[in-house]
């Protein structure tokens, strides 16, 4: 493992206002296969469940900010603003969604400060530099060419022990040929928060020293709507399994903050069939019934307040499909929408 560079002194930041109140900022971005642990990762480190989790590969469908704030006594100055952009796992499959989904991943790797490359360390075939060659990932080896980039071997909760010390030196030695002298490999358990700290600071280390970037309040950048469809779709994975059609979306349809407090959500799961409605509804509806228990309660736990949800479920023929049917399930607005 490379020792980490020293903190870039205050008068190389990011221009005239560093002085009093500079901190290490900038954006990260995570990146990576399909269900490598990269949303684990972020709301590790938020301590919130902020973004959807699923052991389906391709949960997370659109770039989302999640901002870390830290101080860590030995950077100079100390205080850390640490802008996350979780994004979807990368792939090569067609279809507009898969395509709006590379784009999402690829745009946020090659504009960011620093790109942590995430890798499943119980994955044998997917865990080492070799698989960045290949055609589904070398797009994202190109995009992160000209950052610097931090390497998360990721689950060393379930890996085995010995093997990790070979896939660390053979990141080093990729990190050598690619020009990228200060590269580092962090074996972490996003799971767990084993060695998460210390990805933070590696992180940190490599922001640029500038005036914090958001209000000290702001944890992301999306919407509540937005929030609120990626954790009932969330929901649609732990309940459906297999079974859920890829093509399955929910928009946020009525979103209303009562008097008391209380918050009403109407959310609508759009799929692409008669056959996936069923499906999602279940025998006697008891399947709508048990997600909409599971969603109220994560909704509350994001909220922080009572949640009043009612579920419904439409057909869009072939929506995933064209970005004519991307728009209609709230993709159009890119960084805005409630589509999930
Ligand atoms: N054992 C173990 N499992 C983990 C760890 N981190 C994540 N997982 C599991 O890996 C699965 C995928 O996690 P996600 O965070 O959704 O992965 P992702 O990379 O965001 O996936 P996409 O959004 O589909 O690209 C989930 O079942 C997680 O619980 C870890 O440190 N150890
Ligand atoms: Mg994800």
């Amino acid at each position: 493992m490379s020792e980490a560079p020293p903190s870039p002194p205050p008068a190389e930041g990011r221009g005239p206002e560093v002085g009093a109140g500079a901190v290490h900022g900038g954006t990260c971005a995570i990146v990576g296969l399909p269900n490598v642990g990269k949303s684990t990762l972020l709301n590790r480190v938020l301590g919130r469940h902020l973004v959807a989790v699923s052991p389906r590969p391709q949960t997370t469908r659109n770039r989302i900010l999640g901002i870390h704030r830290a101080r860590l006594d030995d950077l100079a100055p100390p205080d850390v603003e640490l802008c996350f952009v979780d994004t979807p796992g990368i792939q090569r499959g067609k279809g507009a969604l898969r395509r709006f989904m590379r784009d999402q991943a690829l745009g946020a790797a090659a504009d960011c400060d620093v790109a942590l490359y995430v890798a499943d360390a119980t994955d044998a075939r997917g865990r080492g530099p070799e698989r960045l060659t290949q055609p589904d990932a070398a797009e994202l080896a190109a995009a992160v060419a000209g950052v610097p980039v931090v390497i998360a071997l990721n689950k060393v909760d379930r890996a085995v022990k010995p093997e990790l010390l070979p896939l660390m030196d053979a990141w080093m030695r990729w990190g050598q040929a690619q020009g990228k002298a200060d590269l580092e490999v962090v074996p972490i358990a996003a799971l767990t928060g084993d060695g998460v700290d210390r990805l933070v600071a590696t992180i940190a280390r490599r922001l640029p020293v500038g005036p914090a970037m958001f209000p000290a309040d702001m944890v992301t950048d999306r919407a509540e709507e937005f929030l609120a469809a990626a954790l009932v779709r969330e929901q649609l994975y732990h309940q459906l399994g297999k079974e859920l059609p890829y093509a399955a979306a929910v928009v946020i349809e009525t979103f209303e903050e009562r008097e008391r407090g209380d918050l009403a959500i109407g959310a609508c799961i759009v799929v692409e069939r008669a056959s996936q409605k069923a499906i999602v509804i279940g025998k006697g509806g008891q399947r709508i019934k048990q997600l909409g228990i599971a969603a109220r309660a994560a909704l509350a736990g994001l909220f922080r307040c009572p949640v009043h949800l009612s579920l419904f479920v439409k057909v869009v023929p072939d929506w995933s499909a064209a970005d004519g049917g991307l728009r209609k399930v709230g993709f159009a607005d890119l960084d805005r929408g409630a589509g999930s």
